[in-house]
């Protein structure tokens, strides 16, 4: 079997360096004998202008910052490989798909799309969810999102609106954010964005963890088989964890107590060997299909239900291990739609097709020079040989006279390859049409969809919603635009218009008034582009919500449970829930009052590795209370009470036994607590191990939503 998965490893190993047990040296390689004193003219003189190695430091810090990602600055990354679990080859010559058991390595990176390179990464927004394939046949490169669908249908609209959700260019507020008024004031006259605009007022837009987000590649692209056939194909990631979130009040606290909690959370998983783990799937459309729904299929504002193609997986990816060094891997890779190696195509969806423009071109600012490719992290594992030459930072060093094509001097060579040699073509699709400025009809239809999203969502999933849009409207401070969206909002379906707008204390326009043009000018109001809402042929699909989601999975691995000590603590029962944890790969980890040890009952101590200044409630997935925690052990301690106040909110399983209990039961939120609600799990025994297992099935559930007082009922 071949096995491609440490190449890339091995490529990168050749730039690797480390001063371990190594002198000091300038860039020329010269030892340095002083690195605490400038060069002067006597110990309280000035610095001399001769001191090259004081310069040579501060000249490579001056410039050590390259301009952030136009979007999606703000990321994380790591390395992995895809492995082949059910081939395709009557569907794809591409080789990294055609054999079972074949490893490709990968390099993948997340990000939020609006925020800068220091922002949150629980900011309400869609999540990059890139990965590149270092194929034996060059770079393929995925660059998807967790959510299947975009906001526009034409790339000439994205400057649009990343100049509307990024900071308002006059005061530069608020960063990582689309609760304000240049974006929805854009959104308000954009309907094609409303199905969108679910997806991103769901869940969705704040998931737990990276590994816990489904990815798609939104557009449709094609799939060529050795016959030069083509099917259409829409990719999909599904994460082996299920797909998870946490609450929108969870994500703002989350924000301030720890901006870093995805990219702490991957890189904590991935070196205690929890490896995050994802199944491709691809819903294949025969070419004969392609006019056969009531979307199109070009249109990036449209998933295909999976109720009518499902998903088929073909293979997984692992990411297990870490970079050696954020800069040069996940700061300098350059993902690109168009990287693409035989077998797989482009579809004439008119937001591909301008994206093929813009990633090499903002590379060109961002890494500053035509030889982007030849960074270690970009370079591709199959062999490069072209008549590309010179420019900033050229590493290679090409031989001989002969850098043009056809020539005879160099045996014309490189040579072209053919079809049967690995020589990529493109797909040979006939087109014949006139040059317009147009949009199809096919692509009219905003609402439909919408509609479909916000139907298959649980009354829970309906209620953030509601509740989502009631603050990021409520954030914007024009009211004409809050009533626009109102208006848009009431084609979707009215009751969600009505419970926001009660939220707003405003009023749902009657739809005539409207504004429901194209947006951008008067003149289009009406006429052949009126936005229409055409009824799906699939009323409801639980792939949509992450509730009903077939992704979904029992699992607590990885998952970190935060159990509460103090001084008196039942031993036993601590240790049994260490224990009953990591029977499940998750971990208890031990929050006291204050650092060091607290004494157990049998005398013993036990490290906390957080006090109730160091940890919060939002950064754990449960609490747990030990017995030999009375009352009388914490009844001065606020901090507990607001701990356990939090994950009752954020509707997380609270555990006690024995004596604990007593805590649940006053704490201000008991009142509220029902016998239906099965997060809250207290039991008289004392470390029984039913009593954690309880506390285990009942965090199978994740979250108990229905604690919440439901906006859209
Ligand atoms: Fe994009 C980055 C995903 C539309 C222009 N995009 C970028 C990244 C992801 C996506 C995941 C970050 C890659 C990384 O981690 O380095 N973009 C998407 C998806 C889109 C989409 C799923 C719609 C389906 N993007 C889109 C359009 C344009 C761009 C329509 C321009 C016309 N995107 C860019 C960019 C970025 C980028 C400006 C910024 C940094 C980069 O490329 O390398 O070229």
């Amino acid at each position: 079997m071949k096995n491609f998965q440490e190449e890339k490893q091995r490529d990168l190993s050749i730039n690797k360096s480390d001063g371990t047990n190594k002198f000091l040296t300038t860039d020329q390689g010269l030892r340095i004998n002083d690195d605490n004193n400038s060069l002067k003219a006597g110990e309280r003189g000035p610095s001399l202008l001769e001191d090259f190695i004081l310069r040579e430091k501060i000249t490579h810090f001056d410039h050590e910052r390259i301009p952030e990602r136009i979007v999606h600055a703000r990321g994380s990354g790591a390395h992995g490989f895809f492995e082949v679990t059910t081939p395709i080859p009557e569907l794809t010559k591409a080789d990294f798909l055609k054999e079972k058991g074949l490893k490709t390595p990968v390099f993948t990176r997340f990000s939020t799309v609006a925020g800068s390179r220091g922002s949150t990464d629980l900011a309400r927004d869609a999540r990059g969810f890139a990965v590149k394939f270092y194929t034996q046949e060059g770079i393929y490169d995925l660059v998807a999102n967790n959510i299947p669908v975009f906001f526009i249908q034409d790339a000439a609209k994205f400057p649009d609106l990343i100049h509307a959700v990024k900071p308002e260019p006059h005061n530069e507020i608020p960063q990582a954010a689309s609760a304000h008024d240049t974006f929805w004031d854009f959104i308000s006259l954009m309907p094609e964005s409303m199905h969108m605009i679910m997806w991103v007022m769901s869940d969705r837009a704040i998931p737990r963890s990276y590994r816990m987000m489904e990815g798609f590649g939104v557009h449709t692209f094609r799939l060529i088989n050795e016959q030069e056939e083509s099917v259409f194909v829409k990719f999909h990631w599904k994460p082996k964890l299920g797909t998870h979130a946490v609450a929108w009040d969870e994500a703002q606290k989350i924000s301030g107590k720890n901006p870093d909690f995805h990219r702490q959370d991957l890189w904590e998983a991935i070196e205690m060997g929890n490896f995050p783990e994802w199944e491709l799937g691809v819903q294949v459309i025969p070419a004969a299909d392609e006019n056969k729904y009531e979307f199109d299929l070009l249109d990036p504002t449209k998933l295909v239900p999976e109720e009518l193609v499902p998903v088929t997986i073909v293979g997984r990816m692992v990411l297990n291990k870490n970079p050696d060094n954020f800069f040069a891997e996940t700061e300098q890779i350059a993902f690109h739609p168009g990287h693409i190696v035989p077998g797989i195509d482009f579809s004439n969806d008119p937001l591909l097709q301008g994206r093929l423009f813009s990633y090499t071109d903002t590379q060109l600012s961002r890494l500053g020079s035509p030889n982007f490719h030849e960074i270690p992290i970009n370079r591709s594992v199959a062999p490069v040989h072209n008549n590309q030459r010179d420019g900033h930072m050229r590493q290679e060093i090409n031989k001989g006279r002969v850098s043009y094509h056809p020539n005879s001097l160099g045996g014309g060579c490189p040579y072209q390859a053919k079809i049967e040699e690995g020589g990529f073509a493109s797909f040979n699709e006939r087109v014949d049409a006139h040059k317009v400025r147009e949009r199809s009809e096919s692509f009219n239809d905003h609402f439909g969809q919408a509609k479909l999203f916000f139907n298959s969502q649980t009354p829970e999933e309906k209620s953030h919603i509601v509740k989502a849009l009631r603050f990021e409207l409520g954030k914007v401070e024009t009211t004409a635009i809050r009533v626009r969206v109102l208006g848009l909002l009431s084609q979707i379906d009215t009751t969600l218009a009505e419970k926001v707008a009660l939220g707003l204390g405003a009023t749902v326009p009657p739809i005539l008034e409207t504004p429901i043009n194209k947006g951008v000018s008067p003149e289009n109001e009406g006429g052949p582009q009126e936005p229409q809402t055409v009824e799906s042929s699939v009323s409801s699909s639980d792939a949509l919500s992450m509730i009903k989601n077939p992704t979904n999975s029992p699992t607590i691995a990885s998952r970190k449970i935060a159990i509460i000590c103090s001084d008196g603590v039942s031993e036993a029962a601590v240790l049994n829930m260490k224990k009953a944890l990591k029977k499940e790969d998750a971990k208890g980890c031990i929050i006291a009052p204050h650092l060091g040890s607290v004494l157990t009952d049998a005398d013993g101590a036990i490290a906390a590795e957080f006090s109730f200044l160091t940890a919060s409630s939002v950064l754990f997935d449960a609490v747990y209370i030990p017995h030999g925690l009375g009352l009388n052990a914490l009844a001065e301690n606020d901090d507990l009470f607001e701990f356990l106040n939090d994950a009752y909110k954020h509707c997380k399983v609270i555990g006690a036994d024995g004596e604990a209990s007593e805590i649940i039961s006053s704490a201000p939120f008991a009142s509220k607590i029902t016998n239906e609600d099965g997060g809250i799990v207290v039991n008289s025994a004392i470390a029984s191990e039913e009593f954690a297992q309880d506390f285990i099935n009942a965090m199978t559930q994740h979250r108990f939503w229905q604690r919440e007082p439901n906006l859209y009922n």
